[in-house]
């Protein structure tokens, strides 16, 4: 039997021309102001430890992979416009880079998130056919954080929101964050939750070995914090609550199996006193409330495996640009073996669709 390859990035072509729009949703921007704020945060001594390895890295770094990244992190104009025409994406959903709000206090959280809002609204406006936003919020503030996500449809024409995973080590699956939820199913918002830095009570493990960035531990509790909202049994609560996954949706898909069977005999045991019975299998949920982007995956068998799982309507393009700016991993997912109605769909009308583009 023949093994599965990985592909072969290191051969970069400009980008065919194509029957459809390139649209990449997972794509990252820091505005001047979140850095400045960053960078008090980084001047105490105790700062967040992963918010440190993370953000503090790139800030700080003189390596050509993090000064890049702050170029482009910071650009909404000619930079960013100059690197999707190199690389064939026609249109970027952007979202203020990871942890965003979810690092600062509540009060500057708040009023971050809206100025922040505002500032990427007047970008789209200055480019409403290259770029479309993601509302950020202030999740330790969910009253404040459902009114802007009303905003930012209603007043904004933003149709999604950024959510950086957990907020100072807490999890959208504790009920007192659920008017988020609410909000996001009542303007029909999808919450994309993207990763985060790792919390203090996860980061040694992996920090010590270098796992706990992009490379593995981001996909760790990312995954978990969605499997801790689907297992509290929100998408029983709010069943019309959309949510995106990037990076193949956590590997989730490939849980599947397992999650199902385990979640089923850890309810019937009594086990815990935390695992209620919920309505439906977390496999279910994945495919009736999950869409997932492949950032950072440009896999061809990965994303074939997720489109059978999933349905070919719930798999998405996404470059995560700055993080992976790679431009011949376009040329890899043009060259998949596909229909092209597939193909539309996973980098074109899915996103139109979840997104609300057109
Ligand atoms: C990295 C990757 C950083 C992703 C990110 O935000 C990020 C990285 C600070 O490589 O350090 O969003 N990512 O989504 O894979
Ligand atoms: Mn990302």
């Amino acid at each position: 039997m023949m093994k599965l390859k990985m592909p072969d990035t290191t051969n970069p072509q400009p980008p065919a021309k194509v029957p459809y729009k390139r649209i990449a949703t997972e794509e990252a921007w820091a505005p001047q102001e979140m850095l400045d704020i960053y960078q008090k945060i980084l001047n105490h001594a105790d700062a967040d430890a992963g918010f440190r390895g993370l953000m503090g890295f790139y800030m700080s770094s003189q390596s050509e992979r993090a000064r890049h990244i702050m170029r482009c992190l910071t650009d909404l104009d000619q930079v960013r416009l100059q690197h999707m025409d190199e690389s064939g994406v026609d249109m970027a959903v952007i979202a203020v880079t990871s942890p965003g709000t979810q690092i600062m206090d509540r009060a500057t959280a708040v009023s971050f998130a809206q100025s922040a809002n505002d500032q990427l609204a007047e970008a789209v406006r200055r480019h409403p056919t290259r770029f479309a936003g993601m509302i950020a919020i202030a999740p330790h503030d969910p009253v404040a954080a459902a009114k802007e996500i009303e905003r930012g449809v209603t007043k904004l024409g933003m149709n999604s929101i950024i959510i950086n995973s957990h907020t100072h080590g807490e999890y959208l699956s504790d009920s007192k964050f659920w008017d988020i939820f609410a909000a996001a199913e009542a303007n029909d918002a999808a919450i994309y939750l993207h990763p985060n830095a790792l919390p203090p009570s996860m980061l040694k493990p992996f920090q010590e070995c270098g796992l706990d960035g992009a490379i593995y531990g981001f996909g760790i509790e990312t995954g978990m914090h969605a499997l801790r909202i689907i297992t509290a049994g929100v998408f029983d609560r709010f069943p019309k609550l959309r949510m995106v996954l990037g990076h193949m949706g956590e590997a989730l898909p490939f849980w599947a199996y397992r999650l199902d069977y385990m979640h089923a005999a850890t309810v019937k045991s009594q086990r815990y006193m935390s695992v209620k019975p919920i309505k439906q299998r977390p496999s279910d949920y994945l495919r009736q409330n999950f869409w997932i982007t492949n950032s950072g995956v440009a896999w061809e068998h990965a994303i074939k495996f997720s489109q059978q799982f999933l349905g070919v309507d719930r798999v998405m393009y996404a470059m995560d640009y700055p993080y992976q700016y790679a431009p011949d991993e376009i040329n890899i997912l043009d060259a998949m073996d596909m229909t092209l109605a597939d193909k539309t769909k996973f980098f074109q009308t899915n996103a139109e669709t979840v997104f609300k583009l057109r």
